[in-house]
């Protein structure tokens, strides 16, 4: 049985929301179109509580870009973004929802951020996204959304850290790039865990 993880498809992702993939929007339509292929379509949302300890905004001087210590992790500061019900937390408006059975809410500890969709970055607290794959007989999973370089790298590790196989729609997937170079340093590292990354046009 195969799924589909949807991450982070949220307004502020795409262009003109608080935190911007450039071409964001470009992958709407064809997850419209693959999500019809799969067992199972589960989305991943970021939702943060007001104040969330991985805003700038939440930290005296501190501005988008600036990195800190938190719970003993390297944290990227953001500008605000995903607050919880919130026009920007919403997924964007054109994905058609009916086949999602699922939504699995991460970074809601307002003292810890989680770009994974199965574990805070602390590596400590899970979102249950494993388990329900494994409730429902899933081997094989398929990511695609925002952004390449965070939440899509992270959830796909670990994705394959949890023992399933997991793919990469390469189409399907856009990244932030705030550093030259960061995609594909992304997609290196994502190699090196057995990450197989597949054409939308190779189902
Ligand atoms: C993300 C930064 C902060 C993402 C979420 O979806 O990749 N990036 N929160
Ligand atoms: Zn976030």
């Amino acid at each position: 049985m195969k799924a589909l993880i949807l991450v982070d498809i949220q307004n502020d992702f795409m262009p003109g929301g608080n935190l911007a993939v450039p071409e964001g929007d470009k992958i709407v339509p064809i997850i419209n179109e693959l999500m019809d292929k799969f067992d199972l379509v589960i989305a991943a949302m970021d939702w943060h509580p007001r104040g969330h300890k991985s805003f700038a905004s939440s930290h005296y001087g501190k501005k988008p870009g600036d990195v800190i210590e938190l719970n003993g992790c390297r944290q990227i500061l953001w500008p605000e973004h995903c607050i919880q019900n919130t026009i920007g937390s919403q997924i964007h408006n054109d994905i058609v929802t009916k086949k999602i059975t699922k939504i699995i809410y991460k970074g809601t500890n307002i003292n810890i951020d989680s770009y994974s969709a199965f574990l805070e970055n602390d590596k400590k607290h899970t979102t249950g996204l494993d388990i329900y794959l494994k409730n429902n007989r899933i081997r094989d999973i398929y990511i695609a959304g925002l952004a390449t370089d965070y939440c899509v790298k992270y959830t796909a590790i670990d994705g394959s850290e949890a023992g399933f196989n997991v793919f990469l729609i390469k189409e399907a997937c856009r990244g932030v790039e705030l550093n030259n170079g960061d995609i594909t340093k992304a997609v290196n590292e994502m190699s090196k865990y057995d990450i197989k990354f597949i054409s939308k046009n190779e189902f």
